[in-house]
């Protein structure tokens, strides 16, 4: 029976690397394992950054060993499986967060106490696995958490870029500098090199059709390899263990030498320099599309060597490609891997010889695809000789595709022209593209949004033709959510403790709509009292780190406001350091008793802008200079602060989101598809003050502070600012007399901002002047509730304990429900 040698030989060896989660002793005694092995150091020869390690490879072992449960379990039972394709995964630190969900914190913290190390400061020789822009990225890793701890048969696949996100500096007159982030030069101890799965990946090359057949045969031109590297996910409270693979280019020996490089070393040895760099690094635009070669070789050798594995676990079923939908669905995160529709009907149709019509049936039952912007900047189309030339195979599927698809709308609505033109998946006119959102929609079975306005938006703006050609099921909405394990459990550990302690257990972290039986104790002196010591002591944290870091002296008395995310205009940082302006003045114009009536605020903003997106890089530019002054001005005491804290990351918002008492969510109303800084927030207990956004109805309208034109106002007011302008000092005098300030220098030459004052003056396209009044308002009334602080704890409690619908556990839930149709598949204790 036992597969290989003796079997109690095994059995005993692999309980002896058994740890009681409770004994120190024994994570000790693993800790100094790797210590002296896998890092050859001795006790007289440590440091934190070997400790680290040390502690991480320990804990990656607990890892490995429930991730091989996991495999072997799921293997076992052929459950349907859903895999989660994510161009990035915005995963940040994984010590605190594995011991955390494996259960063995405090043994961990122990056991490194006795060692001689402090846990805390373990924790922060660990650099951010910051593959990922912002809210997209980081949605990925909130899912794969809770699809570890719902216990769901699943698995992500990414990229493995060898850079993340860039490093952001700040140069001495505040403007943003990137440097690298060569996250990867130090060992990765939460990484599984799997050097033996690897996948061909082709590009470029030429294709001949097989007669009489739906086949091809694509060859030639540029063959390299995709390596797979694992990351262990555990999830919380059980021993299922999810797994993120990401793929890693790496050259082959020998490309097809006839047909690309014939005789032309050189020329060889350059294309093995263009596969170095395809998974070199990250893109790093937010909500932007680029349209480079490079990006698309990211696309499809990261969808090729995903869909490669998934089938080659399929087959392993023995079952007929008829039953594919039974077994696997992908979730497409956005359209990057939108190609995978394409490369599955090649490998269909080309590859195991399945007839194109029944190729097609089996596709469109395996995908479904998620749209997390309405920006048309941000959509993605290829302009079709680039496609072309890097994948001609799939080009040619993509015609077929369009054309039996413009078939059928055309059977629908005889000559309509304009429809047509409307939804073909190519674009015409000079030069074509492929329209990449109209492929995954034609190519799924589910579409959906990631929050109810912005999915009602969709289906009424740019999917509007869709809606009426697949019907309204076809389209559904996934409210986004984040994991209350890292969002709550890691970052407020102090927050965790009072609400496991009063609801006498801590089952609020796998079912987070237990938070709602805490709403009465708003209304409890004592609990209120906790509260506010949890928050000034987090208040205080933040304090230290804005000292030390950037030297300002904040008043922890004071408000504070964050707003953390990408800088964009359509985010309107501007809205937010006008009215600090605004604010300034009235302060320098008040009279001492004036004063005394203020409120004081500390406005902290972190983000970062696209390299090349330089109306955002002057956002960053003003906010840090105004900064300068107001810090610097004794006149005002500390009415005001504004801190910019640079290279803003997953580590710095776990320190940022439990301090903040105001969410600032300001974009223009309809442009932000979901935000998921705003549910971090809340739950952390920051009053929300935003436009109009869907956190406010669970909340309560009244626990909020909202402003601003609403969604079916923007397009109107957005034709009469460009069509019919009025004069910026009737539009709004407030932001008018704010302009005037900035341009007599007193945050350096006025010349360095006109290209974004121009902005609002001209166009004003998100609308800045037109909220600016309403903004200023609202303010206003966070004043008033800050000045009875009894009452803004009630809120702050009110707003905290309604959030149990933004749990990423629910969102992975409704997927898992509502289309991917996995069901949970708990590994026995
Ligand atoms: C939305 N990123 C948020 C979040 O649903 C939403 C990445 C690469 C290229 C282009 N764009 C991206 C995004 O589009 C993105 O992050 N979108 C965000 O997705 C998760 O919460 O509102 O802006």
């Amino acid at each position: 029976e036992w597969p290989i040698g003796d079997e109690t030989t095994w059995k005993t060896a692999l309980d002896a690397n058994d740890v009681d989660p409770e004994d120190a002793q024994g994570v000790a005694n693993t800790v100094v394992h790797h210590i002296t092995t896998s890092l050859a150091r001795q006790a007289g020869n440590m440091d934190t950054l070997a400790a680290y390690q040390a502690t991480a490879l320990s804990v990656r072992d607990q890892l490995i060993k429930r991730w091989n449960e996991t495999t072997t379990y799921h293997t076992s039972r052929a459950p349907k499986r859903i895999y989660y394709l994510s161009i990035e995964w915005l995963i940040g630190r994984s010590l605190d967060n594995a011991v955390l969900n494996l259960g063995m914190r405090n043994t961990y913290e122990d056991a490194t106490r006795k060692l001689g190390f402090n846990f805390e400061d373990l924790l922060n020789e660990e650099r951010d696995a910051a593959l990922g822009n912002g809210g997209l990225g980081r949605l990925a890793a909130c899912y794969i958490d809770s699809m570890a701890t719902l216990c769901l048969p699943g698995w992500g696949y990414g990229l493995r870029y060898n850079y993340g996100i860039f490093k952001q500096l700040l140069s001495s007159t505040g403007e943003q500098l990137e440097a690298p982030d060569p996250w990867l030069d130090r060992e990765n101890p939460w990484e599984i090199p799997r050097l033996d799965v690897a996948y061909p990946i082709r590009f470029y090359g030429h294709v001949e059709s097989v007669p009489n057949s739906d086949k091809a045969v694509w060859q030639g031109g540029m063959e390299c390899l995709a390596v797979a590297y694992d990351t262990p996910i555990p999830g919380y409270a059980t021993k299922n263990c999810a797994n993120i693979r990401l793929w890693s280019a790496k050259p082959v020996q020998g490309f097809d030498l006839n047909s690309f490089n014939a005789g032309n070393y050189e020329a060889s040895v350059q294309a093995s320099s263009e596969v170095g760099n395809i998974t070199q690094v990250l893109y790093p635009n937010d909500n932007m599309y680029a349209g480079k070669l490079l990006r698309l070789q990211q696309q499809y050798l990261w969808t090729s060597a995903s869909l490669q594995d998934i089938l080659r676990r399929f087959l392993k079923l023995d079952k007929p490609w008829s039953q594919l939908s039974d077994f696997i669905c992908i979730q497409m995160n956005d359209t990057h891997p939108t190609i995978a529709i394409a490369e599955l009907m090649r490998i269909l149709v080309d590859e195991e010889d399945v007839p194109y019509d029944q190729a097609w049936k089996i596709t469109t039952k395996v995908f479904a695809y998620t749209n997390h912007t309405v920006l048309p900047e941000a959509l993605e189309k290829w302009e079709l000789s680039l496609f072309e030339k890097l994948l001609p195979r799939h080009l040619q599927l993509i015609y077929r595709i369009n054309y039996e698809f413009m078939g059928q709308v055309a059977k629908r609505w005889p000559n309509d022209m304009d429809r047509m033109r409307r939804m073909s998946i190519i674009e015409e006119g000079t030069p074509k593209y492929v329209r990449m959102a109209h492929l995954a929609i034609v190519g799924s079975f589910k579409v959906n949004g990631v929050a109810e306005l912005h999915s009602q938006l969709l289906q009424s703006t740019i999917f509007r033709d869709f809606v009426e050609f697949k019907g309204r099921d076809f389209f559904t909405n996934v409210t986004n959510g984040i994991t209350p394990r890292r969002w709550v459990l890691q970052c407020n550990p102090e927050l965790a403790e009072l609400v496991t302690h009063t609801l006498g257990s801590d089952q609020w972290l796998t079912n987070a709509q237990l938070l709602r039986n805490l709403l009465p104790m708003a209304e409890d002196v004592n609990f209120r009292k906790a509260w506010d010591v949890i928050k000034k002591n987090n208040k205080r944290r933040l304090a230290d780190v804005l000292e030390e870091e950037l030297g300002i002296l904040v008043n922890v008395d004071s408000i504070f406001a964050c707003q953390i995310k990408r800088m964009h205009e359509y985010k309107r940082q501007t809205l937010n350091i006008f009215a600090i302006i605004h604010r300034y003045m009235q302060i320098k114009k008040a009279t001492p008793e004036e004063r005394k009536k203020m409120q004081p605020w500390t406005f902290i903003f972190a983000g970062k802008a696209a390299p090349g997106y330089y109306i955002a890089k002057l956002v960053i530019r003003l906010i840090v200079n105004v900064g300068k002054v107001i810090n610097n001005d004794l006149d005002i005491g500390d009415l005001l602060n504004v801190c910019f804290i640079p290279d803003y990351s997953v580590s710095i918002a776990e320190v940022l989101i439990p301090a903040a008492d105001v969410s600032v969510q300001i974009s223009t109303a309809g442009t932000e598809a979901s935000g998921t800084s705003n549910m971090k927030l809340a739950i952390n207990g920051a009053l929300l003050l935003g436009t109009v956004d869907e956190i406010a109805e669970d909340a309560g309208e009244d626990q909020c502070f909202m402003f601003g034109h609403l969604a079916d106002q923007v397009q109107q007011v957005r034709f009469n600012n460009s069509y019919n302008p009025i004069p910026l000092d009737q539009r709004s005098p407030e932001l008018a007399e704010v302009f005037k300030y900035i341009e007599s220098g007193v945050f350096g030459d006025a010349h360095i901002y006109e290209s974004l004052t121009k902005t609002v003056y001209e166009h004003d396209y998100y609308l800045v002047s037109n909220d600016f009044g309403s903004y200023l308002a609202a303010q206003k009334l966070v004043d008033d509730v800050w000045a009875n602080r009894d009452e803004w704890t009630k809120k702050a409690i009110l707003t905290a304990f309604a959030m149990g619908d933004f749990s990423s556990d629910r969102s992975v839930q409704d997927y898992a429900d509502g289309i991917w149709g996995v069901e949970s598949e708990r590994v026995p204790e």
